[in-house]
This record gives C-alpha cells, structure tokens and sequence, in this order.
C-alpha cells in the first residue's frame, strides 16, 4: 500500500458500491465473500481514520478541548476505535467474527449520531466563558471542517457496511437499484422536490405563507430527459433542503406580509463535467462583508434548538448547516458557492462532478503540515489596514 499504515485511501463512488461495478477492486465476489472484503477493508480503514481526527482533537485548544461537549465527543471516538481495533486479528473466514463486526459497525455509527450538536454547544461553552478571538476562530474553522469531513466519510463507509449486509436486505421501492446509500441513477430533480416540499411545510408552520417553486432543468448531454447523476442522494437532499430553508426564511423575512411573496428558482444543469444546481432567491441578499459569516462555526448567532420541543425556529438549526453543506459537496470533489446582490436575493449553486469516476474522497490527514495549522502563531496580517480618513495631503503642497 503506496501510502502506508496511517494514511487513509480516499475512495471513489465506484468503489464504494462494490459488487455491481465490474471495475472496482471488490469485483467477482460472490456476496459472502464480498462481505469479507468490505470487513477486511473497514477492520483497517476505520482505525485510520479514527486515529487521524483524534490526533487533531488533541490539537484544540486546551480551553476547547476542557469543555464538557468536547470531551463527551472525544471518549465516544477513543470507545469506538478501541472497539473497532477489537477485531485486528480476527478471523475473517469465520462467520460469527463477520456478524459481529457488522453490529459493532451498528453500535458506533449510533454512539455517534449527536456528534454535530454535540460539537457545536462546546463551540457555545467555549464562547460564553472565553468570548472570541480571531486566531482562535480559525483554528475552530479548520479543525470543524476537517473533524466534519472526516466524519461524513466514516458515516459513509459505517453506512455502505450496514446497508450491504447488515442482514434485512431493505429494497427501497421507489430506488430499487440503490447501493447502500448510492444511487446510480439518483434523479435529481426529485430529490430537489422532495426538499423543497419538506422546508416548504416548516416554512408554512412558521410564517403561514411560502414562497412557489420554479423549478428548470437544462440537460445538455441528453436534451429533454431529466437529469440523473451517480451520487448519494441523502447528501444531495441535505444540500438543497439547507438552501431551500435559507432563501423561504430570506424572502419571508423581507416579503412576508405581501400575499404574493417572490417565488424560489430552483435550475439544473448537466454539462460534461459539472451538475449544477441552483437555487435563487429574492430575499434581498446579504452584503459581501457578511458573507463569510455564513460558512464561520463560531459566528453562529442562531439560538441553541430547543430540547424540550418549545418554540423552537424551524428554519435556524445550530448554525453549522451551511458550512456542513459545503463540505457535502466538497467530500466528492464539488463546492457550494454563495452569490448574493444585496438589496435583491442570493443565488446559491450546488457543483457536483457529472462523471462517477471524479467523484473520488476528499480527506483530510493528519500530516506536520496539518499540525502546523494549529501550532503556527499567526502573525500580522501582510495587507495594508485600510484608514478611513485619507492622509491629508496639503502637508504636500509645500513640495
Ligand atoms: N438574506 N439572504 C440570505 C439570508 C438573508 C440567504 C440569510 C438575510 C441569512 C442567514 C440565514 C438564512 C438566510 C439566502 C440564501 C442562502 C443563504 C443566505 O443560501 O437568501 O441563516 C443562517
């Protein structure tokens, strides 16, 4: 293996849906066999990927690091790899060692399904005791985008384990061809539909009133047939249900009382490298300046989602969504882009890869160059600070 013990093997789609893709390296296996490839893999990959992010949450700052969400974070991910490192010399011929890796597999996607909110209240503690700084604030930016990352690809690979053989073989009718959570011919205008329908009843709830959809699909590999792509739609559904809240909460919060609020466009392109998807509003956008707040873990103003299931805002979550939907697109070698005229509405686009065979992990490792980030003392900015009042310049006239 070309990159060695600690490093992890970032995988393409193909790859991931094993025993269908006649090219991948799962290929010809009959389906036990193929379970014991996919243990084989994940008894290995899991740890190292694990391991990885720990040594990255050991980075944090120690104040970060002291919270009590962090550190709850911190003892599910030392359960989980220990428990996961429990079957490094297993046998993989045995038929027992195999069920029971698959409900371990089970046992940590579960232990881990709070991560997020979890993560983001010991971004809050950490706030309300130590307040912000910027150095601090990017260190929290690229250790959050990173720990996510790494988590989306975990869950992906815990989720293609359960969903291939995790016993009760669940054929989704309406996707009977799904792999897992792939879908081969994953139609995206359903998907954005779906989403649309789903922030349209949260939206409803709140302020009564929603805008339409318009919803336009340019095909320019196949004119006219609706646009499908090799991807995971539960991914995709997160992206636009995101974007879809945004834009209602944009133009009810600046339209709300007209009858006819200014409806969402929704487009879809498929050209021969990119699908794009996207979404535009009317909701008098957001100032440059602003923008980068959006995607910043530590600006989130949103308020803490109530537990008790009291007025709670149904279009504001934890302030991660953004910044977590960009990393959705970017986990197959896409973006999320923010476009907004202020005093109009905000385009936000969706780039996907067309072909399967880009769509490959993007991961981050833990490497000197990944520790510097955090190490490194950020000094002085090499930009100018720009000065409100210009230099007065009848000090030159005497030249
Ligand atoms: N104008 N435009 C957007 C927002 C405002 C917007 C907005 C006030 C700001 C924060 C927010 C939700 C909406 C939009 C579409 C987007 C993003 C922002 O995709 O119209 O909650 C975090």
């Amino acid at each position: 293996m070309s990159s060695g013990k600690t490093g992890s093997r970032a995988l393409g789609l193909g790859f991931l849906s094993p025993c269908t893709n006649k090219s991948n390296r799962m290929k010809s296996c009959s389906e036990n066999a193929c379970e014991k490839t996919s243990f084989a893999f994940l008894r290995q990959e899991l740890p190292v990927r694990l391991a990885n992010i720990m040594k990255e949450i050991n980075l944090l700052p120690d104040n970060l690091l002291r919270t009590p969400s962090v550190g709850l974070v911190q003892s599910w991910y030392m359960q989980s790899f220990q428990e996961i490192l429990e079957f490094k010399d297993k046998n993989a011929d045995d038929e027992k060692v195999t069920c029971d890796f698959t409900d371990a597999v089970i046992k940590v996607r579960n232990r881990h399904n709070d991560v997020i909110p979890t993560m983001a209240q010991g971004v809050v503690e950490y706030k309300e005791t130590y307040g912000t700084d910027p150095v601090v604030s990017q260190n929290v930016q690229y250790f959050l985008d990173r720990f996510y990352m790494s988590r989306i690809s975990i869950r992906m690979l815990l989720n293609q384990h359960t969903l291939l053989f995790g016993g009760k073989v669940e054929v989704n009718p309406a996707h009977p061809k799904q792999i897992g959570s792939i879908d081969p011919h994953c139609c995206v205008s359903e998907v954005i539909k779906d989403a649309y329908e789903n922030a349209r009843n949260l939206c409803d709830r709140y302020y009564m009133n929603s805008p339409e959809l318009i919803l336009e699909e340019f095909n320019a590999k196949e004119e006219g047939k609706p646009v499908t792509v090799v991807y995971v739609p539960s991914h995709l559904y997160h992206m636009v249900f995101e974007l879809f809240k945004n834009a209602m909460r944009a133009t009810m919060e600046t339209h709300g009382d007209a009858l006819d609020c200014p409806p969402v466009h929704a487009q879809i392109a498929l050209g021969s490298e990119d699908l794009t998807v996207k979404v535009c509003d009317r909701g008098g956008g957001v100032p440059l300046r602003k923008i980068d707040r959006l995607f910043t873990y530590t600006y989130s103003t949103a308020p803490r989602p109530s537990t008790d299931g009291s007025r709670a805002a149904p279009l504001a979550g934890y302030g991660h969504g953004l910044p977590i939907s960009r990393l959705y697109a970017r986990y197959f070698q896409g973006d999320l882009k923010l476009y907004s005229l202020e005093g109009y509405g905000t385009d936000a686009v969706i780039y996907i890869r067309a072909l399967s065979t880009e769509s490959i992990e993007r991961l981050p490792v833990y490497n000197k160059s990944a520790w510097k980030h955090y190490k490194t003392i950020h000094e002085a900015d090499d930009w100018c600070v720009p000065s409100k009042e210009p230099k007065d310049m009848t000090t030159f006239r005497s030249f």
